[in-house]
């Protein structure tokens, strides 16, 4: 990323959008922790997770602020690069953590039995690492081409995953209680949706846009991502938790 050609305005606006970012998550951990009483104890796992996400995430949007503050210096209304680097790897350390439990989250709501829940998660979870990893050397790189070859190889277990959302947990979306299966298709459906914006952004700068506007969009576009990707996606999670509790609450009134 070239950030020698970042104006004030541009400097100022990811600034923002990073304190903007540190605020959601912040108060969405809060919300999901303490929302933990409103679901039945079988789904109390999946929402500790929720918050946890959350949680894990506004450690990492306080630490990318304070260093992206720490990379330049502002005086009379130039900015110039202190020559402490923006440290990219807060973003990437935070998406190796958060990614595979944000797929972990959606299969515990789903309450499938123990050995599913448990293969399910390896094998999405397994390779949403993989997808993160194979995409931090194409980040950090300078050159176009480096760029393109770790987007295309960290693709594949992106694919993957989409994959199998749509039709391995399909299967088991048929098997959900009818009040929810509208809601947790909604759920992949969102992840589906949020995530495919980021290999998008990724891409920004390989497709014209250069110097601050590229930094800009990338650094803006992942923020704006990863509040849908984190506590939207959680809200939606929240709420499938209380709807299934209430259901199989009233099932157990009227089997007794
Ligand atoms: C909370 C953070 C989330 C949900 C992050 C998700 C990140 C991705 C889906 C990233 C995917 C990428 C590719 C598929 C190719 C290019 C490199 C990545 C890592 C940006």
């Amino acid at each position: 990323m070239d950030l020698s050609t970042l104006s004030v305005g541009q400097y100022d606006f990811i600034a923002n959008s990073f304190s903007f970012g540190f605020a959601v998550m912040a108060a969405a951990t809060l919300f999901f922790w303490l929302s933990r009483s409103q679901v039945a104890p079988a789904y109390r796992l999946a929402i500790t997770i929720t918050g946890l996400v959350t949680a894990i995430a506004a450690y990492h949007y306080f630490q990318i602020m304070t260093s992206w503050e720490a990379a330049f210096s502002v005086t009379n209304g130039t900015i110039e690069t202190t020559g402490y680097g923006y440290n990219q790897a807060y973003r990437y350390v935070d998406w190796l953590l958060t990614v595979p439990l944000l797929l972990v989250e959606l299969i515990l709501v789903m309450r499938l039995s123990r050995s599913e829940t448990i293969s399910q998660s390896v094998k999405l979870g397994g390779a949403a690492a993989l997808m993160i990893i194979l995409g931090y050397p194409g980040e950090v790189s300078e050159g176009g081409a480096v760029r393109f070859l770790f987007w295309v190889l960290s693709m594949i277990p992106f694919v993957y995953i989409v994959y199998t959302l749509v039709t391995g947990l399909k299967a088991s979306i048929a098997k959900q209680p009818e009040n929810v299966r509208g809601l947790i298709n909604g759920a992949s459906t969102l992840v589906i949706v949020s995530w495919l914006f980021y290999p998008i952004v990724f891409l920004f700068p390989l497709i014209g846009l250069t110097g601050g506007a590229a930094v800009t969009a990338v650094e803006v576009g992942y923020t704006i991502a990863d509040i849908t990707a984190k506590a939207v996606f959680g809200v939606v999670i929240l709420t499938i938790a209380m709807r299934k509790s209430e259901a199989e609450a009233a099932g157990e009134t009227a089997n007794a």
